[in-house]
């Protein structure tokens, strides 16, 4: 067996190098061969294990131009929808289960977003230009893809080193891109080059991005609004839409016989993310990352580690559409202390800087071997070291003198050893069976407000806060069942049920103050609320049913999927709307306006189903034709108040007329989704309407040369977000943000207005 301590490991490679140099080399490339490269590709072992859906590589292509946002790269996988954020920082739901819910991993880092509205979370730190593949495990996740989470599981990954044949010269290759969208004149721009001989690769890969804001298809508001200085938003203009990115990842890799080390440094500098559904914005993310990771195959199986460390230094305040706010709903200038606003007075929105500075590291190791013929056994272990701080400087409007310490000295660790057993007893017959043992730790310092001596909550916040030992430790268990029985050439299901225990992130524990300031600035839903943290959460336990019955044609031309799941998730971490002055539950919950809402342990139900489907139309002079369809329908109930659950995307499809011929490959796309009825009343989440899109997809691919362009939204329908939260993207959101008559009250998040898109890419 293996000892999977660190320094045991690394005494045991010592001695394995040497004496696995004489095992044959073809062992290296068994897997992925790279398409038209004359090159050799090692990966780990990438044997499709169950309740996997790879986004298919060639869908990435056409993506590239028409978005930034790599999470909306899984928009045509089944199950999956996306709760909106900022421009490139979508948040991936699966079945109605989304951010720390799901275990989403960037070349197998577990990236952690350090803000109290998420605006950084693991997927924003990956171009899509950069992506090699993207995995989603959407019905049950095997223990090896899981852990600290009750959902699906999202891998993403950057492209596999390449290495030069035995005795080929010396590979140098590359890619540059660039690309243009109409509605927010977004452009970016893309660059990838790799030198690789036979044992050593070096690559880099850079993108940019930014964006102004997007319009809507037509107004949706009744009143213009003066913004910053000489820019006014129209009606139909998205207020706080605007971004600008910059990922770079820098890769060296060694081969040796059956050795494959990697080292990959990533750098993001992203100057701003303006935030539509939260009343701060991104004006500063840097983040770090350093990943070393190793895989062999040993003449006992495969191994696989990795170290990482991240840090990120995050900062918040008002982006240009909140700071300033001289109209009124009525036309008329805002008065302030007798003065109306202006666009150069600050006195109508004081600045609020916050900073969140997060850091991360952390090590796995799985090994997998084979039993027998039909056996598999993977083991591993993940150790993960989290440490934030979040705090804001004072700023007057109250918030003065000294700082406020959101989470100070915040620790949440992690410890999990899983083990899963693969077994394929008959051609008929796949099993896969796993269980993982998670330690949660978390603890924080001393909360400290503006005013430590006084302020109203503040003080009796901090003071019962700090009261308090905040150190907590979870044990959680996972547990996995998974079969996949192939009936026949033309029919397949795959079944399982998956037992998984998530604790809570520390923005559901520890933010500690009722003040509606405070609590506004908790929110990572974007639902305009205010969150309290709590102290007592339990970890959320959910047990989920699923299978997916699959009728292809034995050549998979046509093919049509049902999966349906069900999930029972008990201590479920829901809200409460809660009476700073009686600092309980409230006794009357408000209706139609933002409140301030304390999380906590309740039980909750999801059911669904994905339909997909595809098959072939024709095929003539005029090419090939096909169409593919998608439909996605969940449920999700809180049972202990008979709410719906927020952000939980109604009954929606897609069909797509597809046409490819000699280079082309384009689409006619129709997206409908129905009007948003459940809601969680007590978070007064918005109702949508529903819509229709039509969206229209083409691409030429030359040898080295490659055009995709297309128009979203042809028809420049108006439309809301139905899992994009609440418009506050403009004024200054923290006035009187809880009134009725605040003016955004009830505004969904509209989606984009027709837009153009185009973009190239070069090979070399
Ligand atoms: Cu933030």
């Amino acid at each position: 067996m293996i000892d999977l301590r660190p320094s045991h490991f690394h005494r045991a490679m010592a001695l394995a190098m040497p004496a696995l140099s004489l095992l044959c080399s073809q062992a290296l490339a068994q897997d992925t061969a790279v398409s038209t490269l004359p090159a050799v590709t090692v990966r780990a072992n990438q044997a499709a294990l169950p309740g996997a859906t790879p986004v298919n590589p060639a869908s990435l292509q056409p993506q590239r131009a028409a978005t930034s946002d790599t999470a909306r790269l899984l928009q045509d996988i089944p199950g999956v929808s996306l709760n909106g954020a900022g421009g490139v920082s979508s948040l991936p739901s699966i079945h109605g289960l989304a951010d720390d819910r799901l275990r989403i991993q960037v070349d197998g880092m577990d990236l952690i977003a350090s803000c109290p509205n998420h605006m950084n979370p693991a997927l924003s730190y990956i171009d899509p230009t950069q992506l090699g593949s993207l995995k989603v495990y959407a019905g049950i996740s095997p223990v090896s893809a899981g852990g600290d989470s009750i959902g699906g599981s999202i891998l993403a990954e950057t492209r596999p080193p390449v290495f030069a044949q035995p005795g080929q010269r010396t590979l140098r290759e590359g890619e540059v891109g660039a690309f243009y969208r109409s509605n927010n004149s977004a452009r970016g721009l893309n660059l990838s080059a790799t030198l690789a001989t036979e044992q050593l690769n070096v690559s880099y890969s850079g993108a940019t991005s930014q964006a102004d804001n997007y319009t809507a298809g037509d107004d949706f508001k009744t009143y213009d609004f003066t913004g910053r200085p000489g820019h006014t938003l129209a009606r139909d203009e998205v207020g706080s839409t605007a971004y600008e990115t910059r990922n770079h990842t820098l890769g060296l890799a060694f081969k040796q016989d059956n050795h494959l080390f990697e080292a990959k440094l990533g750098v993001q500098d992203m100057p701003y993310q303006l935030y539509p559904n939260q009343r701060m914005d991104l004006l500063d993310n840097d983040q770090r990352s350093i990943n070393l990771s190793y895989t062999g195959q040993l003449d006992w199986g495969t191994l696989e580690a990795r170290i990482y460390h991240e840090t990120v230094d995050h900062f918040m305040d008002f982006g240009a559409d909140k700071r300033y706010w001289y109209g009124t709903a009525s036309g008329g200038p805002m008065m302030v202390n007798g003065a109306p606003c202006s666009p150069i007075s600050t006195s109508c929105a004081a600045g609020m800087p916050m900073f969140t500075e997060g850091k991360t590291t952390g090590f796995s190791v799985k090994g997998e071997l084979p039993l027998s013929e039909q056996d598999r056994l993977r083991v591993g272990a993940d150790l993960q070291r989290y440490r934030i701080n979040d705090w804001w400087t004072p700023s007057g409007g109250g918030m003065y003198p000294g700082t406020f310490w959101n989470i100070r000295d915040g620790e949440r660790d992690r410890t999990g050893l899983w083990s899963e057993w693969e077994s394929r007893p008959s051609a008929q017959w796949m099993t896969l069976v796993g269980a993982r043992v998670e330690r949660v730790a978390m603890n924080a310092g001393s909360a400290v407000g503006y005013n430590p001596a006084g302020m109203g909550f503040q003080a009796r916040d901090a003071n019962a806060f700090n009261a308090r030992d905040h150190r907590t430790t979870d044990t959680n268990v996972d547990g996995t069942v998974l079969a996949r029985y192939t009936a026949s050439e033309q029919v397949d299901i795959e079944f399982g049920f998956a037992h998984k225990e998530r604790s809570p992130n520390v923005y559901e524990r520890f933010p500690w103050s009722t003040w509606q300031m405070a609590a506004l600035m908790n929110n990572f839903v974007g639902d305009g609320n205010g969150y309290v943290g709590n102290l007592d959460l339990k970890p959320e336990k959910a047990n989920t049913l699923s299978a997916t019955f699959d009728w292809h044609a034995a050549d998979k031309a046509w093919g049509f999927q049902a999966t349906p799941y069900y999930t029972r998730v008990s201590d479920y971490i829901d809200a409460v709307q809660w009476d700073a002055t009686t600092n309980q539950a409230a006794a009357t919950p408000v209706k139609n306006k933002f409140s301030v809402l304390r999380y906590t342990n309740q039980t909750a139900r999801l059911f669904g189903v994905d339909l997909a489907g595809h098959a072939p139309l024709a095929n003539n002079a005029l090419g090939d034709w096909g169409v593919k369809g998608l439909l996605n329908v969940t449920h999700g109930k809180n049972l202990d108040t008979g709410n719906g659950l927020y952000n939980v995307m109604p009954l929606n499809g897609k069909l797509a007329l597809t046409h490819k011929i000699g280079g082309w490959d384009n689409s006619l796309e129709l997206v409908a989704v129905k009007a948003k009825t459940t809601v969680s009343s007590v978070r007064n989440e918005i109702r949508t309407p529903g819509y229709g899109l039509v969206n229209l997809r083409g691409s030429y691919a030359w040898k080295t040369v490659r055009l995709d362009f297309g128009i979203e939204n042809l028809f420049d329908r108006l439309y809301f977000l139905p899992t994009g939260g609440a418009y506050v993207g403009q004024g200054t959101t923290m006035s009187n943000p809880m009134l009725p008559n605040y003016p955004q009250w009830g505004t969904a998040v509209p989606g984009m207005g027709r837009t153009l898109y185009a973009g190239v890419n070069v090979k070399f």
